[in-house]
């Protein structure tokens, strides 16, 4: 699609400006250099194909042209209101929950667009039926303790050519064609995830975030497995029940003795085990 009609699609949305590419290295780096020439805050970078998208630890995410989405929004804290008084709820917890909005965001979208009820495997992740449709990369540009910019990388498989199959990936991927079995408006889908974000940006310490968030998490009252890296064949670091998120957004889980512990951490991952 032409990139004037794709910012037509986009009208009305209060975004701070739009780049729009056929292909590109990762939506997140362009971003980032968009971010050092003073992007505004809420602008927004679409790609069709990513040769270089970012996952999580410095892995790959792959989008091959015409069958995703992949698109990043620059969240300015100064437009938030919070540079100016940093404080832990701001940096710690609220960095946290952006992760949490683009899932929300990606769930949102699925249901109302498309009457698909999407789950979060926590931190990063969307599921369809127990496979990863999508997921999302967050990353700070930060000075000294203060966070200044945050990148919202979301990546989200939409027809069947963004599929890999699954001795290429580390969990089990599927797309929205493959469980809707009909053809999907990219672009439909990307104005509902933006409208949702839109929604909640500025109320994500509200219990009622936190809820919406919760509700959606997948492999609750499992018992799961945490792994530092799951493709690696290494046992399980810690288990346990997942309960569900803390105030913060962090997991709240249960040993087999019934101890609550809790997962802070982004840079885990989790797996359904049983004991
Ligand atoms: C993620 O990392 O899931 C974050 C993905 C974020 C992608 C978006 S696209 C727009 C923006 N610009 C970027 O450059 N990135 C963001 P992680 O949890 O580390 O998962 C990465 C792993 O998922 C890989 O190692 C593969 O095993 C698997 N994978 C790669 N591409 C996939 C796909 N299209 N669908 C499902 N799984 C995939």
């Amino acid at each position: 699609m032409e990139s004037n009609l794709i910012v037509h699609r986009l009208e009305g949305l209060p975004l701070g400006g739009v780049r729009i590419f056929d292909s590109l290295d990762s939506t997140n780096s362009e971003a980032a250099r968009w971010i050092d020439q003073g992007a505004p805050d809420m602008a927004l970078v679409l790609a069709d194909e990513q040769t270089m998208g970012k996952g999580r630890l410095g892995r790959d995410w792959f989008t091959p042209p015409g069958a995703a989405l992949a698109f990043s929004l620059v969240l300015q804290h100064a437009a938030a209101g919070s540079a100016n008084q940093v404080t832990e709820e701001t940096t710690a917890t609220n960095l946290m929950r952006i992760t949490g909005l683009g899932a929300v965001a990606i769930c949102e979208a699925l249901e109302t667009k498309f009457g698909l009820s999407a789950r979060i495997k926590w931190p990063n992740d969307v599921l369809l039926l127990r496979r990863k449709t999508a997921g999302i990369l967050v990353e700070t540009i930060w000075q000294s303790d203060c966070p200044l910019s945050t990148i919202l990388g979301i990546g989200i498989n939409v027809g069947p050519g963004s599929v890999l199959p699954d001795e290429r990936v580390r969990f089990p991927a599927t797309c929205i064609e493959n469980e809707l079995d009909r053809p999907v408006d990219r672009y439909e889908l990307l104005r509902a995830v933006l409208e949702s974000i839109v929604r909640w940006r500025h109320r994500l310490s509200e219990p009622a975030f936190l809820k919406t968030w919760d509700d959606r998490l997948a492999y609750k009252n499992d018992w799961v497995g945490i792994f530092d890296d799951p493709g690696s064949g290494q046992v399980a670091t810690q288990q346990g029940k997942l309960i569900g998120l803390d105030n913060h957004g962090r997991l709240r889980l249960q040993d087999d003795l019934g101890s609550e512990f809790f997962l802070a951490s982004g840079e885990l991952s989790l797996r359904a085990t049983t004991i």
